[in-house]
């Protein structure tokens, strides 16, 4: 890897003969700014057709860049999104999945004990060997143990947490979540950072705004490219906005929280115009995963004419919406019919760096400066997963589902509902339905919303599936898992201020709305003897099959 980034530094080379000859030095690789919102869905933006029309700076974005309306994340839950969007890898790769139930979300809540594997090369790290000096601002959750932060995967700096806000805890059975700059721990959520469950005024936005403007100013001072991961939380429940955006909006509280990100991404690029360096910044925004419908329409988002949300491999849960913006070289205006994923920006980023991503791995990311700068339109393969489940793929306009599953009987009657008002007989199951044989095929062009299954007895079914089946056989026989991550969860890894005095606990329930391996009760006392300090999550989910 090392011998390949040195052979496509291009720009480091100009420069080092730049100064032997004693004349001025070639401009630097393109600042690359990733703003990532979370739980934000696809019909969120003015651009994408919101009817509030709130969103003016992002939809001004759009108009000076490139719109992509299939774009895709690489799973519909925040931790592993965001370990594909930072490995340029499928999560089945890296290790960002569970094994403990079939086709089962997972992410990294306090008591988990896995994280981002070292053997994994995240795109900061990579980035360094172009001179690149990069940031974290907000959320994080590849993993809150010391050994998985950001600064240990490659980041300079980081400001914010690793984990969801959710909260406020008793600080005794579960600690507040932490807030970091850099590696020390500088406060909790609800206390030094306050967040108002009632009122949703909390000034994390601004601060996250802050952190980035200065990063800018600074490394620009300093004439050194930077990465910032821009990785904001506001549109996640709790959501919450700072004072002058709270009741602004005609969509209530979740709105208020998308004006005040509008707003500051307005700021930032703002500001990439007053430094001069709007033309050597390469700006792409996108979401972690579709909106919560769950949570909506109070605390969550719109997902569009798509179905369903977060959590399942549905177009609601999967479809993202992405605005690139890079003054001067990608045209503006325009829209791009790429089928884009989240992975790309991988490999986009590294393409801006004048690096190659690494060749001893299986790297999903696609380059998608042609798209950008040519407006080349490349055939690729999208893949849904849930845990390790291939639930699906699209190919063109082309959707198959050989898994259909949206949550648990037990889970729907409880009131948790990732498709509300959607219900598609056959679609949305509560059963998990196996098409692996036959699979559900959707064309997206005519039926965006998924809810008429082409004829297994049509022409064009078995043009479609036989156009997919050999794209699907050659992913899965060249597919290498990583080890799993996810599956075991332990209290005593929580980020508690004293050592945790219960040592170690079985955890015997779970609570899966929210698609976390979230313990609900202790085994009996008193917990058995563990000298290893690691405890396996080999009970099955009690929710979730
Ligand atoms: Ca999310």
């Amino acid at each position: 890897m090392a011998a390949v980034a040195v052979a496509t530094r291009w720009w480091l080379l100009l420069m080092l003969s730049a100064a032997e000859l004693g004349v001025a030095p070639a401009p630097q690789p393109p600042n690359i700014l990733l703003l990532l919102m979370d739980d934000m869905g696809w019909g969120d933006l003015g651009v994408y057709g919101e009817p509030s029309r709130e969103t003016p700076n992002l939809d001004q974005m759009a108009a000076q860049g490139m719109l992509f309306p299939n774009f895709y994340t690489a799973n519909p839950l925040c931790s592993p999104s965001r370990a594909a969007l930072l490995t340029g890898r499928l999560p089945i790769r890296s290790g960002f999945y569970t094994t403990n139930g079939h086709a089962r979300n997972a992410y990294t809540p306090q008591e988990i004990v896995g994280g981002i594997p070292d053997s994994e090369l995240l795109l900061p790290a990579l980035l360094k060997g172009a001179g690149y000096a990069s940031k974290i601002v907000g959320k994080w959750h590849l993993g809150h143990r010391p050994q998985f932060h950001p600064l240990k995967h490659g980041f300079d700096e980081w400001f914010g947490s690793p984990n969801c806000h959710f909260g406020p805890y008793d600080n005794k059975a579960r600690p507040n979540i932490p807030v970091y700059r850099d590696q020390e721990m500088v406060g909790r959520f609800y206390e030094e950072f306050p967040i108002n469950l009632k009122t949703g005024e909390a000034n994390l936005t601004q601060i996250y705004l802050q952190e980035a403007l200065e990063f800018i100013q600074r490394q620009q001072a300093a004439h050194r490219p930077f990465f910032l991961y821009w990785a904001v939380d506001a549109t996640h429940a709790p959501v919450y906005a700072s004072k002058p955006f709270l009741g602004t909006s005609q969509r209530g509280r979740y709105g208020d929280a998308i004006r005040e990100l509008d707003d500051s991404v307005g700021r930032i690029l703002r500001l990439l115009r007053d430094l001069g360096i709007a033309e050597n910044t390469f700006v792409f925004f996108t979401s972690d995963n579709g909106a919560a419908l769950i949570s909506a329409p109070r605390q969550g988002g719109s997902n569009g004419p798509f179905l369903c949300g977060k959590q399942t491999t549905f177009e609601g849960g999967m479809r993202e919406p992405a605005i690139a913006w890079w003054p001067g070289h990608i045209p503006a205006g325009q829209v791009s019919h790429q089928l884009g994923s989240i992975m790309d920006l991988f490999t986009t980023s590294l393409s801006l760096a004048g690096l190659e991503p690494p060749r001893d791995r299986a790297i999903d990311g696609l380059d998608l400066l042609p798209a950008m700068l040519q407006g080349h339109l490349t055939d690729r393969p999208i893949f849904y997963y849930r845990g390790n489940t291939l639930m699906a793929v699209t190919l063109g306009l082309y959707k198959a589902h050989f898994w259909t599953w949206t949550n648990s009987w037990e889970e729907f009657k409880q009131g948790i509902d990732f498709c509300p008002g959607q219900n598609v007989s056959g679609v949305t199951t509560h059963s998990q339905e196996e098409h692996t044989k036959l699979p559900l095929i959707f064309h997206l062009g005519r039926d965006p919303g998924e809810r008429f299954p082409l004829s297994i007895a049509s022409i064009e079914y078995l043009d479609a599936l036989r156009r997919i089946t050999p794209v699907v056989q050659q992913h899965q026989e060249a597919l290498v898992p990583g080890q799993p991550q996810l599956n075991v969860c332990n209290r005593a890894v929580m980020e508690q201020d004293e050592p945790n005095p219960c040592g170690m606990w079985v955890w015997t329930g779970w609570v899966d709305g929210l698609g976390c391996s979230q313990p609900v009760s202790p085994a009996p006392h008193p917990p058995p003897p563990n000298p290893a300090g690691v405890l396996r999550m080999d009970v099955q989910p009690k929710l979730l099959p």
